[in-house]
């Protein structure tokens, strides 16, 4: 038995591994699946986006299939990059310089104006046509520079008051107990621990 995780990212991917691998079943992502689909993100919502995507690999291949639809919230920015994270400034630009960006964006802005969030939307799309989704987030608050090197996108300006560090500067492990990703993730994993 197996599922399959509807993701190209490779930075999520290690993350929901580690935080799956206590259940008895082996976690595939898209390109270990040999699945190469462009799936068009077109939904409003971390839902509908999660389930566009856990939905069209499930009708593509009859089997269990999650997906994960995450962004970052800037307040000061309107809530944005939100949906749009992975697009924001183009899909092929660095996240050095996103995240740059957003630095130089909030340059004036006071530390209690700073705060921004991770959301984070996990679907499961099952054969028989039933869908699940889990929601959770993450609060922080956008740094002042550029700072660790673990995780991935905006871990490196984005800020956990309790730890007094980046996401990117805790481990693995640190960040899947406290993040958007790991707390809805673990959330569907006991929900499928039922199921399975
Ligand atoms: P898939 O759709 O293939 O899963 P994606 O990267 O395009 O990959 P999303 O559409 O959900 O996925 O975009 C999420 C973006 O939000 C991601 O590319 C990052 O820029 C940002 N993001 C989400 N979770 C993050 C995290 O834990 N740390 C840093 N950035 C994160």
């Amino acid at each position: 038995k197996r599922i399959i995780f509807a993701t190209t990212n490779e930075g999520k991917m290690k993350e929901i591994k580690a935080i799956l691998s206590d259940l008895n079943v082996e976690i595939v992502s898209l390109k270990e699946a040999g699945i190469h689909v462009n799936i068009v993100e077109d939904g409003e919502t971390f839902e509908e986006n999660a389930i566009i995507k856990a939905k069209t690999i499930m009708e593509l291949t009859g089997e269990i299939v999650l997906a994960d639809d995450s962004g970052l919230e800037v307040d000061a920015m309107d809530k944005a990059p939100g949906i749009y994270s992975a697009r924001f400034l183009g899909e092929d630009t660095s996240y050095d310089i996103k995240n740059q960006h957003i630095l130089d964006k909030l340059k004036d802005v006071e530390q209690e104006n700073r705060s921004a969030r991770f959301v984070c939307v996990i679907a499961c799309a099952m054969p028989n046509g039933e869908i699940l989704t889990k929601r959770a987030t993450i609060e922080g608050f956008i740094g002042y520079e550029i700072t660790g090197s673990n995780g991935f996108g905006y871990d490196p300006i984005f800020w956990v008051p309790e730890f007094h560090n980046t996401l990117a500067q805790l481990s693995l492990e640190q960040k899947n107990e406290i993040s958007h990703r790991g707390k809805a993730l673990t959330e569907m994993r006991e929900e499928l621990r039922k199921k399975l």
